[in-house]
């Protein structure tokens, strides 16, 4: 039975590529998380209690956890989903996030190396490595111009990776990840911080309840939004060729944060406009006064990575990979799955 070892397998990534990898019933999956604080099980307690699976602790910044987890366990891969993967706090701590982010993967890198170095690594490389885009769709040649800590951090991850490989000959792979979400997704970022307010909003406006509106940064930037169950698939076939080779996955769309919160309002029945300028601007209930969503400087970056549009051609042509979820489809199903939570919490 092969064995595999998730780092990050509490977050989305992880969670999702422990259940695509148990599904297939012949693969053994070890799920890094740390024990301090208050874990949050969610994510994977829809498998938690499969046979073929195993929760272990270690620490992306601590080299004698990985170091032992590598040795003892002797995995045939190690997919690192494990970062400080926030690009809107990363400013706060950027030492923190290189630590993790890249230290992280050199510590598995260091630990492969040395205790099993026919282990395939994954290392969970992001658009945000490009950053200030000179152009669209960006391929995976695209100059690195990172414009936060976080990409900085990453951007240093993929070139360690590239050292590492050509270095000792190890499989190791460094693939370029637009925005994915999903259900699973963390409530800080964008596309769920939307989908969970709306959820709210319905329910209030369904029970005539008073609400908050929801609250944004910049609405204008641009991202290109997949599901990531399907960019899980695509990470287990870079996984498994003859050579390993970096590529890109996107879903080759783009859609504003703006567009986001349309679809979403519309798909859970309440339909609206944005009007007004800048800060100023609101999104409203059609031909109503009632504001949905509003513009909070607070949620401003110092610095913004204003378009993101991948081209995944290589992947689709060399991998066979596609994605299968539309950006509509993955609207729809957060938005489902908060308005039926929603439900469950008020019941
Ligand atoms: P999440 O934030 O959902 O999950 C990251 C996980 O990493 C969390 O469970 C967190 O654990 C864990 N972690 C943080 N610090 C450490 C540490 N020091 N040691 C061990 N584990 C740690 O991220 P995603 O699942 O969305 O992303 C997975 C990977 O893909 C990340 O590397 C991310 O940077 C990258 N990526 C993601 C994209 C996306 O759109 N989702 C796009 C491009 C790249 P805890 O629960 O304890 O906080
Ligand atoms: P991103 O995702 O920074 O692209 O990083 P996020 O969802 O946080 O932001 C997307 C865009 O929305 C804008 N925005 C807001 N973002 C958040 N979180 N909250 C807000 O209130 C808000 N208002 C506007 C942001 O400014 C940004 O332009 C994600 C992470 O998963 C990374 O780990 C990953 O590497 C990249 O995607 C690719």
């Amino acid at each position: 039975m092969k064995k595999v070892l998730i780092t990050g397998i509490l977050g989305q990534d992880g969670a999702n590529m422990a259940e695509l990898l148990l599904e297939q019933g012949d693969i053994h999956v070890y799920g890094m998380m740390r024990r301090s604080g208050s874990p949050n099980y969610t994510n994977i307690k829809k498998f938690r209690n499969n046979k073929n699976f195993e929760l272990v602790d270690g620490d992306l910044s601590d080299s004698a956890s990985i170091d032992s987890l590598v040795k003892e366990l002797q995995p045939d891969y190690l997919i690192n989903f494990g970062a400080n993967s926030f690009v809107g706090v990363s400013w706060d701590v950027p030492l923190s996030v290189l630590d993790v982010n890249t230290g992280g993967v050199v510590r598995c890198l260091e630990a492969i190396r040395k205790f099993k170095p026919d282990c395939r690594f994954y290392s969970a490389g992001s658009s945000e490595e490009l950053g200030d885009v000179d152009y669209s769709p960006q391929d995976i040649n695209h100059p690195i111009k990172p414009r936060s800590p976080y990409g900085a951090s990453k951007a240093a991850a993929r070139h360690m990776v590239k050292v590492y490989r050509e270095s000792y000959d190890l499989y190791a792979v460094h693939s370029i990840l637009f925005n994915h979400e999903g259900t699973r997704r963390g409530e800080e970022f964008v596309t769920r911080k939307i989908t969970k307010k709306v959820a709210e909003i319905k329910y209030a406006l369904d029970n005539n309840l008073s609400f908050e509106p929801l609250q944004l940064g910049n609405i204008d930037s641009k991202r290109d939004w997949s599901d990531s169950m399907d960019f899980m698939r695509g990470v287990w076939l870079m996984m498994n060729q003859d050579k390993p080779k970096d590529y890109v996955l996107s879903s080759n769309e783009t859609h504003s944060v703006r567009d986001f919160v349309q679809r979403a309002f519309t798909h859970a029945d309440v339909p609206g406009l944005w009007s007004g300028e800048g800060m100023d601007e609101k999104f409203r209930v059609f031909q109503e006064n009632t504001v949905l969503a509003e513009i909070n400087e607070k949620f401003y970056r110092p610095a913004e990575v204003d378009l993101l549009h991948g081209d995944s051609t290589p992947a689709r042509e060399e991998l066979g990979w596609k994605p299968e979820i539309s950006f509509d489809k993955l609207v729809e199903s957060m938005v489902d799955n908060d308005l039926a939570i929603c439900r469950k919490e008020k019941s």
